[in-house]
């Protein structure tokens, strides 16, 4: 990058804001797994959506590429740029949204409340709590995760099943495109139906088709109470008849996540409480919402499901009945003594049980050295398949036999991570070719340099 653009840049943002000595640089180019590392050049730090603006447009002008980056706790390798060997001549910025954290005032009786790309999740959630409102997106990641990284991701997380995804959440948004122009579509209407979706495009777009920079979200009313409830179970069908029984009982259904002995053995080794005592193959966390009695609801539900063999229940928000779930990634990631094969698919919720047990024997049947780990948003028929000490040189092969049972069981290869760098070159098992042609077409409508994000969802 030459010294001229970079003066133009610390022009923009302000010297101390673009930052090129290599030990700060690092903390940018490696993802959080340590999956992934890049190269670039500079970071850039824009505090404004003028910032923003201005920084495209100097990059546009001058070919270089950039990647935005957010809390990056993405699990696929979108956040950082591409690897030295990948494309030797490329000039890349991170542009991280870092200082862009400004939260708008929550509109209470319309429900909403604009949110610069870099603030946190947990810090719109707690601007919303302050009104009596929620934001009906939550993950573990929720202290760093930012709002411009769930909705470029589209993310799930463990609401999801009581609110939807991102995209559902989103009702303006704000971003500048590949040519430095800024798109502005900013109404708190929850009825306008004036042409293409061009914010529910932008969710799920990778950092591939602009920078968003601030986002309209819609606000959720808290239950009044809730009941989370563990269970010690022996069938991943019992997760399903419960949350029918629970559902049919009048419940609301907040969250529905499963575990297994492994993946409780993990987090216990590093010092989350076992919720449940009896040892049992499945551990479920159902988490609900109602009128009336709802633990006395929750437990007839219960009773009625084969296969319970120990159950506990909390009033929410249980925040040490969650920690053996919301602790399962962070326990991976110091467990492994390889990279871990991190694979984030869904099936019909009919095809769980039998995706549990294919996914559990995959590195076995392979002949492979590798630890299952599977857990997730059972409601949503999510499944988070994790391979701890797979040798990097089998990572290709177990990868692809997974992708292979997803594909047999009618799945998706990506159910709320996206596609990143980790799954770029498995995009057409998600897609066919007609459709994939459509989306290079929209990407290369809007970024015809191929500035943004390169090599992030179509490799
Ligand atoms: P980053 O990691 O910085 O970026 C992610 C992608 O979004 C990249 O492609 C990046 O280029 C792009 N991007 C970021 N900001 C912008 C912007 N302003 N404009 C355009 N593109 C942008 N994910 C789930 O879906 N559900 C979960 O339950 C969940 N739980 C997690 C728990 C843990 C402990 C961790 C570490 C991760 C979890 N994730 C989960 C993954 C991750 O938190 C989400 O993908 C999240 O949305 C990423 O947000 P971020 O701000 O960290 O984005
Ligand atoms: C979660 O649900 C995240 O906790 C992370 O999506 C999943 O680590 C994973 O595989
Ligand atoms: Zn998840």
């Amino acid at each position: 990058m030459t010294p001229t653009i970079l003066r133009r840049l610390a022009d923009v943002v302000g010297a101390a804001h673009v930052i090129t000595d290599d030990d700060t640089l690092a903390g940018y180019l490696a993802d959080w797994t340590g999956r992934w590392t890049g190269v670039a050049d500079a970071v850039v730090r824009p505090r404004t959506t003028e910032e923003v603006a201005a920084v495209i447009t100097l990059c546009a002008a001058d070919g270089v590429s950039v990647c935005v980056q957010g809390g990056n706790t993405g699990l696929v390798g979108g956040s950082v740029p591409p690897a030295a060997g990948d494309s030797p001549t490329l000039v890349t910025i991170v542009l991280s949204t870092a200082r862009m954290t400004d939260l708008g005032d929550v509109d209470a009786t319309g429900r909403c409340v604009g949110a610069q790309a870099g603030a946190t999740v947990a810090a719109i959630d707690r601007h919303a709590a302050s009104h009596g409102l929620r934001f009906g997106i939550d993950l573990a990641a929720r202290e760093s995760a930012t709002a411009g990284g769930v909705v470029a991701t589209n993310a799930g997380g463990i609401r999801m099943i009581r609110h939807g995804n991102t995209r559902g959440q989103v009702l303006g948004i704000e971003a500048v495109l590949a040519d430095g122009c800024i798109l502005r579509r900013w109404s708190p209407l929850i009825k306008d139906n004036v042409g293409y979706d061009l914010p529910g495009l932008l969710a799920g777009s990778e950092g591939t088709l602009a920078v968003i920079t601030e986002v309209l979200f819609a606000l959720v009313t808290p239950p009044a109470a809730t009941t989370v409830a563990v269970l010690a179970i022996d069938r991943v069908a019992a997760t399903t008849e419960l949350i029918a029984a629970a559902s049919r009982r009048g419940l609301i259904v907040e969250a529905a996540e499963i575990m297994t002995a492994a993946g409780i053995d993990l987090v216990h080794e590093y010092g989350a409480r076992r919720p449940v005592a009896e040892p049992a193959p499945f551990t479920f966390l159902i988490e609900v919402s109602g009128s009336g009695t709802v633990d006395e609801e929750l437990f007839a539900a219960i009773e009625g499901i084969d296969g319970v063999r120990g159950a506990v229940a909390e009033p929410g928000p249980a925040t040490a009945l969650w920690a053996a779930r919301e602790t399962h990634t962070e326990s991976i990631a110091r467990s492994t003594t390889t990279p871990v094969v991190k694979l984030d698919v869904s099936v019909p919720i009919r095809a769980l049980p039998e995706a549990f047990d294919r996914f559990t024997v995959v590195p076995a049947d392979l002949g492979v050295q590798g630890r299952p780990i599977l857990f997730g948003h059972v409601g949503d028929g999510n499944i988070h398949v994790n391979y701890l000490d797979v040798p990097c040189a089998d990572e290709h092969r177990v990868t692809e036999a997974v992708f292979a049972v997803v594909a047999d069981l009618g799945g998706s290869i990506s159910a709320e991570h996206g596609i990143g760098r980790a799954k770029a070159a498995w995009i057409g098992l998600g897609r066919t070719d007609v459709d994939i042609v459509a989306m290079r077409t929209v990407k290369t409508a809007l970024d015809p340099q191929n500035l943004l994000n390169p090599g992030v969802l179509f490799g």
